[in-house]
């Protein structure tokens, strides 16, 4: 601590100096999130003091969260869906884990999911805390969840199939409908982990089938702090049933309700209003809009790229574009996935003058 304070036009002097040296979004191309929407900020600056984790203190905050989460149950086929608004992917994942476990009770050997290679590291944490194995299943050619590997890896100790809705590093949506028959064959929950393509398959003109119109998709992580434009930290964890839901639930003897079922306990409004925000203001409609110029982009980077001889990895799925390694002009901040293939994500920040503009010095180094 400073033994006095500084005066407000000093600090912020001060932090807008750290500020300065944040690599501004119209640079960034390696990203899952996004500049937030306006309506987010807005958003989220009227319930910054709010705190969803006594909801007793908060009912107003706390019936937005609600209708957030049934807008998204809605989005995706199921309106009594049920669940809460999470910090992000990683807790979603650690969650839906935990409620499967519950559920699977004692069996004698060492509890195990079933996860394609592609998942998220934020599997690895979540196995590690709640000291299941961790079964990687491999992936087919196009980056997906290879079925007949993961029928092979499904025991009796198997508490779960995890699949992937648009793959962190190739935007590939995993086989749902046969891992799903599998799991429901195995008697086990399909989790799908939807934190990036949760706001993106559902406005696509030919969606692949991934949520609950599903039988056997028990359970669903969405980000609105990636596609959903919103203010970070906003994840959702949607529950087919309230059975599974409530596998998460602990006694709180002392709040305003009497039970929980989050990891976190004091949890920040701002937000998950932020989340909802987004969707109210868009609706269907201007949701299509915005993915329909990301799914552009999308397909214009990969066209643009391929003529001065840098191909696609793969056809993605959603909108993540993977080349051949190749050089990338200084200013651009993109990412390289664990194969070896560049990698660039077409979020809404990234427009379509910042794609040319990429084009145009990728060529100046390559034709
Ligand atoms: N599931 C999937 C499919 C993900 O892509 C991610 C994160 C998660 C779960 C975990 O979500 P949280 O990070 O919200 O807990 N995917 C990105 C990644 O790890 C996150 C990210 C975002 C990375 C912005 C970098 C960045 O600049 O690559």
């Amino acid at each position: 601590m400073r033994a006095e304070g500084i005066t407000e036009e000093d600090l912020f002097r001060s932090l807008e100096g750290f500020r300065g040296r944040d690599i501004p979004h119209s640079r960034i191309f390696s990203s899952m999130c996004t500049v937030p929407h306006p309506v987010a900020l807005r958003a989220h600056a009227l319930f910054a003091e709010t705190n969803l984790g006594d909801p007793g203190l908060f009912p107003g905050t706390a019936a937005l969260e609600a209708l957030l989460v049934q807008r998204l149950g809605a989005l995706f086929h199921h309106e009594a869906a049920c669940g809460y608004a999470t910090s992000g992917g990683t807790e979603s994942n650690i969650q839906a884990l935990r409620a499967a476990k519950v559920l699977h009770g004692r069996t004698g050997g060492r509890i195990n999911v079933v996860v394609p290679a592609s998942a998220h590291f934020s599997f690895q944490k979540a196995c590690d805390l709640l000291s299941l194995e961790m079964r990687e299943v491999p992936l087919d050619a196009e980056f997906r969840m290879d079925v007949e590997s993961a029928a092979g890896m499904v025991d009796g100790d198997t508490c779960c199939i995890v699949a992937v809705a648009g793959t962190t590093e190739y935007g590939m949506v995993d086989p749902v409908p046969a891992l799903a028959a599998l799991a429901r064959q195995e008697d086990v929950p399909l989790h799908v982990d939807a934190a990036f393509g949760g706001l993106v398959i559902p406005f696509l003109s030919d969606p692949l089938p991934f949520d609950f119109e599903v039988p056997g998709v028990m359970s669903i992580a969405v980000d609105p702090h990636k596609m959903g434009m919103s203010t970070i930290p906003a994840g959702c964890l949607l529950f087919k049933e309230h059975k599974m839901f409530s596998a998460l639930a602990v006694e709180t003897p002392y709040l305003s309700v009497k039970q929980e079922f989050t990891l976190s306990g004091t949890r920040p409004g701002g937000p998950v209003v932020g989340a909802l925000a987004v969707l109210e203001y868009f609706g269907m409609e201007g949701m299509q809009d915005v993915i329909r110029g990301c799914m552009e982009n999308t397909r214009r980077i990969i066209e643009g790229m391929e003529t001065f001889g840098v191909m696609r990895a793969v056809t993605p799925d959603v909108n993540v574009a993977t080349f051949a390694a190749a050089k990338v002009p200084g200013p651009w901040r993109v990412s390289t996935t664990r194969n070896g293939h560049l990698r660039v994500v077409l979020m809404p920040h990234v427009h379509r003058g910042m794609v040319e503009a990429f084009l145009r010095d990728m060529g100046d180094l390559h034709a």
